[in-house]
């Protein structure tokens, strides 16, 4: 059997490419690029709730938004463990990510300007990453796939923590109501943006399903999202801001008006609110700790030294 043949095999067969399989060259940059998006997604998308630990408004909740935090911090090193199995480095990765040559998800180039909108990164944000990650840990990638299982559970925790800060903004006075409409107002079309272009404009989904690393459509998962989220909006009592939504008896799922794709794009290409800010801290922060990488690096090699002379 050639290593065509082998590859060709296994994806035939769902089972899972290990990383010493044989893999089409395009086959790997594909996973490297999207495991490597993912997991700055990740790590970028610490800063935006990271805004709010000092201003949570009671201990618990401050406690609660930390572990989330970390959460996230542990998302992006599964992540690049995931990647590093593709023989690419972590330190490669970073680079091309402060490079600009890297994206990360359109999601976090909003801002987080009350508390509402932390309950609505939970409920909607997570909620949207979950209903993409459940699909990813069936993904062709065994590392990839298995770091999602692990993701997926923690994520969950997320969706509820998120959903329950709303439920307690509607249930509460006007002024609360009034914020958790505005957060679900704000990050209503982004949330949906998630996803990906349209089918029809995505450039590596035919690709991407030929090889089983999506078993499912940017605008599948997208209308999964939807139907899923919908009915917990009217039962929080908030509107979904979207006048052509409407429940379609015909194809049992909701209708949406128009996603605005050219707000899509130019967030993606680097011109969304909080884009440059984001980068710029990233950045920053990771010069400004280079010390501790640093410091670690040394004691490491100390160590290596003292157990080869012991
Ligand atoms: N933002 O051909 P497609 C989270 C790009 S994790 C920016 O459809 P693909 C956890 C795409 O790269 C959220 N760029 O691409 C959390 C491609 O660019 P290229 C992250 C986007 O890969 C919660 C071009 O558009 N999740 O939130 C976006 O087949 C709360 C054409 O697109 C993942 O990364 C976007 N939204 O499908 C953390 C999941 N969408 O290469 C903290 C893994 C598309 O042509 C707080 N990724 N692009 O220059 C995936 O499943 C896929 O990569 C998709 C896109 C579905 C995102």
């Amino acid at each position: 059997m050639t290593p065509e043949e082998r590859f060709d095999a296994l994806i035939g067969e769902d089972l899972k490419i290990e990383p010493r399989d044989p893999m089409p060259d395009a086959y790997r940059a594909t996973m490297i690029r999207q495991i490597a998006q993912h997991a700055h997604s990740e790590v970028i998308g610490m800063q935006p709730e990271g805004n709010w630990i000092t201003r949570a408004p009671s201990l618990k909740r401050k406690a609660i938004l930390i572990a989330k935090v970390q959460d996230e911090a542990g998302h992006g090193l599964y992540l690049y463990s995931a990647a590093e199995t593709l023989g690419v480095s972590r330190a490669e990765l970073v680079d091309l990510l402060h490079e600009g040559r890297q994206k990360y998800s359109s999601i976090f180039n909003y801002p987080t300007l009350t508390w509402a909108d932390i309950g609505a990164i939970g409920w909607l944000v997570d909620g949207a990453a979950i209903t993409n990650q459940v699909m990813l840990t069936r993904t062709s990638y065994g590392p990839y796939s298995r770091a999602m299982i692990r993701i997926c559970k923690e994520e969950s925790f997320h969706q509820r923590q998120g959903y329950e800060i709303m439920r307690v903004l509607s249930e509460g006075t006007d002024a609360q109501r009034a914020m958790a409409q505005d957060a679900l107002d704000r990050w209503w079309w982004p949330s949906l943006m998630m996803f990906g272009p349209p089918d029809a404009e995505s450039t590596h989904t035919v690709q991407s399903m030929a090889w089983k690393i999506k078993l499912e459509t940017n605008d599948q998962l997208r209308q999964r999202f939807i139907d899923a989220t919908v009915p917990q909006a009217e039962y929080l009592g908030l509107k979904v801001p979207d006048p052509d939504l409407a429940w379609n008896t015909e194809t049992g799922h909701y209708d949406v008006g128009p996603i605005d794709w050219d707000e899509f794009w130019s967030v993606v290409k680097g011109d969304g609110p909080c884009n440059k800010e984001r980068s710029a801290h990233k950045v920053g922060v990771w010069e400004e700790h280079a010390w501790v990488r640093e410091a670690a690096a040394a004691h490491a090699a100390k160590a290596r030294t003292a157990a080869a002379s012991a």
